[in-house]
């Protein structure tokens, strides 16, 4: 046993790897290892032979463990250490390139507007609200009262994430409208409710003016005698509040099937010169719809009609930022160029602030 002892442990010490201390374990403690033929041979010894020589092979056995288990554990924290000292960065180092010597990112326009938005309607009680962008279609569409034959379903409008073969339950979607997060808020908050909802959401559509994927803000407040002009100073407050001047809105009478009445809202603007300029002019633009949220929605959402009422609202994030902002080409929002980001994109420290002004 003083042999094996003064042989092993001396090799463990030296081993350089792991797979070495491998080697050394299964020499010595192995299956075939010398301690464990040793351990065997026990069995032909006499009584008080055996006695005095178990538990010495159990102690060597055991220092032989914990010799290769701290090696094993040297060897880790030395290999830590070498990455530790050749990956090594200076952080004091100045940044590179950059206006002010330093490489400054910028903050994507419809980020910016999202949070001009929540700001805005956070000063008016709006608390936000947000939702899984893969949804059943009984959230995107059945709570919404659309219609099972309803345009909006097909799969022109809408993506579809397909079931496996033999899997017939309905297939989930990319959510169309954030609309679905307000059923949900509904169903767990119950009435009065005020919130927001800005968010990612989807439609199979690409042209100048679509993109397949886009961001969509909605409102919903909902109390014991909320009406349309509740609505129409919420939506007059926020335009002003917004675009930084005092907008003037035109509600005309439309038809969406989650809210009766239901009205597009325009806001004035003036064409001249080829720019758009809010808050003048003679033009109108239509930059959302709105409505009073339709009972059967209501009733979706676990909220009693005959108590409660509220309106609805819906507005492309993208599309205010372009008007607010002069930005030509909403598929460029999508394109990461970074010259168009350096252009367009805004000073991440300048948090909007209804104070700091929007
Ligand atoms: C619930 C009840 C009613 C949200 C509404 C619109 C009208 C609307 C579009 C504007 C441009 C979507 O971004 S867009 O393409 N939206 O016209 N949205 S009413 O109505 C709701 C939402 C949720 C529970």
């Amino acid at each position: 046993m003083d042999e094996l002892r003064t042989k092993y442990l001396p090799l463990i010490d030296a081993a350089q790897d792991e797979a070495a201390l491998e080697e050394l374990r299964l020499a010595a403690i192995g299956k075939k290892g010398e301690v464990s033929l040793a351990m065997r041979s026990l069995g032909k010894m006499s009584a008080e032979e055996r006695q005095e020589a178990g538990p010495r092979l159990n102690a060597l056995k055991d220092e032989i463990t914990s010799a290769i288990a701290a090696k094993k554990a040297a060897l880790a924290d030395a290999a830590l250490d070498a990455r530790l000292s050749e990956e090594w960065l200076d952080v004091t180092l100045p940044g590179r390139g950059g206006a002010r010597g330093v490489a400054e990112g910028s903050v994507h326009p419809v980020s910016q507007v999202w949070e001009e938005c929540t700001a805005i309607f956070a000063d008016m009680g709006f608390r936000v609200a947000e939702g899984p962008q893969v949804e059943s279609d009984w959230y995107n569409f059945d709570a919404l009262n659309i219609p099972d034959h309803h345009p909006a379903r097909g799969e022109m409008d809408t993506f579809y994430m397909h079931r496996a073969d033999g899997d017939d339950r309905p297939p989930h979607v990319l959510r169309t409208h954030t609309s679905p997060v307000q059923i949900r808020s509904m169903q767990e908050h119950g009435a009065p409710l005020r919130i927001i909802c800005p968010g990612r959401v989807y439609r199979a559509d690409f042209d100048q003016t679509h993109t397949p994927m886009f961001h969509q803000i909605e409102g919903l407040a909902i109390g014991r005698d909320i009406s349309m002009a509740n609505l129409k100073w919420v939506l007059e407050e926020f335009f002003t509040a917004f675009f930084g001047t005092k907008v003037k809105t035109r509600f005309r009478a439309s038809h969406f099937p989650f809210t009766e009445p239901s009205a597009e809202v325009d806001i004035q603007c003036s064409f001249e010169g080829g720019t758009v300029k809010v808050g003048e002019g003679d033009d109108w633009l239509e930059v959302l719809g709105s409505g009073m949220v339709h009972p059967d929605v209501l009733r979706a959402g676990g909220i009693d009609p005959d108590e409660w009422q509220g309106f609805a609202f819906g507005m492309g994030i993208d599309r205010i930022a372009m008007l607010k902002y002069g930005i030509p080409d909403l598929r460029a929002f999508f394109d990461s160029d970074l010259r168009w980001l350096r252009h367009y994109g805004f000073n991440a420290l300048q948090v909007p602030t209804l104070r700091g002004g929007v």
